[in-house]
């Protein structure tokens, strides 16, 4: 599927999650802990955005957060990685700062990413072919700026415990910014309203941003600075070329 076909996906997608909120009936269940939620809304956008993407790709790959798709063995061939609402507590608790994000990879290489955040209708798209846009708009690459330069996103656990140095960085930035959500916190690194981000996060929370962070020249891994494996979930760092470089040498450090 195309970049325009994707995007009108992802606001039907947009305008069922705030059609489910106007109408109050969203069931709220526990996943691994109290803080780890999953609703009835999660696993409906879920089907929803994998029957359209199968009726178009028949032979795509698909791994997705919910219903038992998070496991993918083969990553050969067009792979859709599918976060059907990233920020769920955010959604249930805030009504705001969540998004719905598709990563599509083929043999491993990023092809396309989207991220979209529904409550601001904000939708990042793009890819290394394509280059990024922001509501259809095309983006410049930000500003390559030092982490003294701009804000830190963060993990707030990761903060609080002071995490390979997470809060130390903190410190080192003109601010932090703590808000629970993956997409959230990448689009704005993509936007150039972040020097980076730092977090613990399973595959299909970067796998749209990634795409995009690839097309401009931004970096993400693990906190050693190797490659994130797309299983499981790891610790993430993610930043402008001169604040990667700049954190990693830290954050590769126990405390
Ligand atoms: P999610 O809402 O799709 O689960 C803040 O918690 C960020 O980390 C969110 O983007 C959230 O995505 C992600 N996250 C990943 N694993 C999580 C977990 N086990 N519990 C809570 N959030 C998780
Ligand atoms: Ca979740
Ligand atoms: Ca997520
Ligand atoms: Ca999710």
């Amino acid at each position: 599927m195309d970049r325009e076909e994707i995007e009108v996906l992802l606001r039907q997608a947009g305008e069922k999650i705030k059609v489910a909120l106007d109408n109050t009936n969203i069931q709220v269940d526990t996943k691994t802990n109290r803080k780890d939620l999953v609703t009835n809304i999660d696993k409906e956008i879920q089907r929803f955005l994998i029957e359209a993407i199968v009726k178009q790709d028949p032979h795509a790959k698909i791994m997705a957060e919910e219903n038992g798709r998070d496991q993918l063995n083969d990553f050969s061939g067009r792979v859709y990685i599918i976060d059907p609402i990233d920020g769920t507590l955010n959604f249930v608790l805030e009504q705001e700062n969540f998004c719905v994000m598709i990563g599509i990879y083929e043999d491993q290489q990023p092809v396309l990413g989207f991220i979209y955040d529904v409550m601001k209708d904000q939708m990042l798209s793009g890819g290394p072919k394509i280059g990024v846009y922001c509501n259809g708009s095309r983006l410049d690459a930000p500003a390559d700026l030092r982490i003294e330069d701009g804000l830190l996103g963060l993990n707030s656990g990761m903060y609080a415990a002071n995490f390979h140095h997470a809060r130390d960085l903190g410190q080192k930035a003109m601010g932090v910014r703590m808000l629970g959500c993956a997409g959230v916190e990448l689009s704005a690194l993509l936007l150039g309203q972040r020097i980076g981000y730092i977090s613990n996060l399973s595959p299909w929370d970067y796998a749209a941003g990634g795409v995009l962070l690839e097309t401009f020249g931004m970096k993400m891994s693990r906190l050693d600075g190797t490659p994130l494996s797309f299983s499981g979930r790891e610790y993430f760092i993610a930043g402008t070329k001169k604040a990667y470089t700049e954190m990693i040498a830290l954050t590769k450090q126990e405390n």
